[in-house]
């Protein structure tokens, strides 16, 4: 399992988002549910990049997005997004 290298804040930030944005509450991410979380930090990414990101986050294909693949996705963000997202998310 890959360690998350995301700063204590930061992913502590970004696993209270994670169940906030977990609607149906089932613990993972759809793709609908990661389009919402994308809107809500403002990253502005088409329906087309939110796919990548999807595919991209998804490391083993269940087409569900896990808090450990949410995570690791968050650390591969731009820095500058990253920041951005996180002003949001305090808010
Ligand atoms: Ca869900
Ligand atoms: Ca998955």
């Amino acid at each position: 399992m890959a360690k998350s290298v995301l700063p204590v804040l930061e992913k502590a930030i970004f696993t209270a988002f994670f169940h906030a944005a977990d609607k149906n509450r089932d613990g993972y991410l759809s793709l609908t549910e990661l389009d919402s979380v994308v809107a809500q930090l403002g990253l502005n990414l088409s329906m087309a990049e939110i796919q990548t990101t999807f595919t991209d986050m998804d490391t083993n294909k269940d087409w569900k997005i896990s808090l450990e693949e949410f995570l690791n996705g968050m650390q591969y963000l731009d820095p500058n997004k990253r920041k951005a997202a996180m002003d949001i998310a305090t808010k």
